[in-house]
């Protein structure tokens, strides 16, 4: 067995949340000023606790009307979590719906939080830095529509480099959407957008890929997950919403250290499939989706992964594992 679910998963939920709370998931995690740091996504429901209960048990077919929070935790081992009594970002303006899904880099020991953003114009993507997560400070946001951004932890041959799925709908058709990257002298302007991986290529995806945590660097290259997804026109997955379809799972793929528009070596399987009762069960059924990966001394990997779009999971694995499963890409 290469990966572990650890024991104690989901290692965040909601009934640890000191303030309104509903769906706890797709965290950022990193390594700190000498702690770990989660910033996750917070969805509650603006109409109160019952909506959800109600559309869970078949009462109602619509959505509940919702908010998103985005919530900070600190942690000594990874693993249990000292949860802040406030949420630390939420963002609502007349254009602006929403940020979430926060991803988080250290950069020469700044901290970055590539985010997305649902507005009224479209789904954008950005980059904002903090220094306690107490403020934000935009660097900056991209055209609609784009979202997915993780932030290499180094620059690559002296720019700042991101991944990024932007939703390339008119072109590809519905969802046959990529995965690219794009670099940065300053990490405000972006460009040399390179396609990295293609949904054609990854065999357990038939729908689309995009960005997962922020990539570790390795001697034998950045190694990174990504979500693939799967829509079985036959199946069902279920989900508290009526019409869900698809299922989420974990890629593993090689970049090159010099070059990592180019993909060197990529496995053929998921790395994580949905398996667990709450990877299977939740507000949207069959979700995984890592938002951190962190290599500790040792060569233990953590990822931590949002399980059906509820809670927060840590799974284990050796990079050296890890490695041996990306094949080379020819
Ligand atoms: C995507 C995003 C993610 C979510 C996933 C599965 O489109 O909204 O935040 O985890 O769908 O629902």
């Amino acid at each position: 067995m290469i990966l572990t679910r650890h024991p104690s998963n989901p290692i965040l939920d909601a009934s640890k949340i000191p303030y309104p709370g509903s769906l706890i998931f797709n965290a950022g995690v990193a390594k700190y000023q000498g702690q770990y740091v989660m910033i996750f996504r917070n969805d509650y429901c603006a109409e109160g606790e019952a909506a959800w209960a109600d559309l869970r048990a078949g009462r109602r077919t619509t959505s509940p009307g919702f908010e998103t929070s985005i919530g900070i935790a600190t942690s000594r081992d990874g693993i249990s979590w000292d949860v802040a009594p406030k949420p630390c970002w939420k963002l609502k303006t007349d254009e602006i719906l929403r940020v979430y899904d926060p991803r988080l880099t250290v950069i020469d020991g700044v901290a970055y939080v590539c985010f997305a953003m649902d507005t009224r114009h479209g789904i954008r993507g950005g980059v904002a830095k903090t220094e306690d997560f107490s403020a934000f400070e935009i660097l900056t946001v991209s055209s609609p529509d784009n979202r997915n951004m993780v932030l290499f932890p180094e620059r690559v041959g002296g720019k700042y480099f991101r991944l990024e799925r932007p939703f390339t709908v008119y072109s590809r058709g519905c969802d046959r959407f990529d995965l690219w990257s794009s670099r940065s002298p300053d990490l405000r302007y972006w460009g040399d957008n390179e396609l990295v991986l293609a949904v054609e290529n990854v065999p357990f995806a038939n729908d689309k890929i995009g960005p997962a945590a922020p990539p570790i660097k390795t001697a034998r290259g950045w190694l990174t997950t990504f979500h693939a997804v799967w829509r079985d026109p036959e199946a069902n997955y279920g989900g508290w919403e009526p019409k869900w379809s698809k299922k989420y799972m974990a890629g593993l793929m090689l970049l090159d250290l010099e070059n990592p528009s180019k993909v060197v070596a990529i496995s053929d399987q998921p790395l994580i499939d949905t398996e667990a009762p709450y990877e299977r069960n939740g507000f949207r059924n069959d979700v995984i989706f890592p938002g951190g990966m962190i290599l500790e001394d040792s060569g233990e990997v953590k990822i931590y992964y949002g399980a059906a779009d509820t809670v927060e999971c840590l799974a284990t694995a050796h990079v050296d594992d890890l490695l041996a499963l990306c094949k080379p890409v020819q």
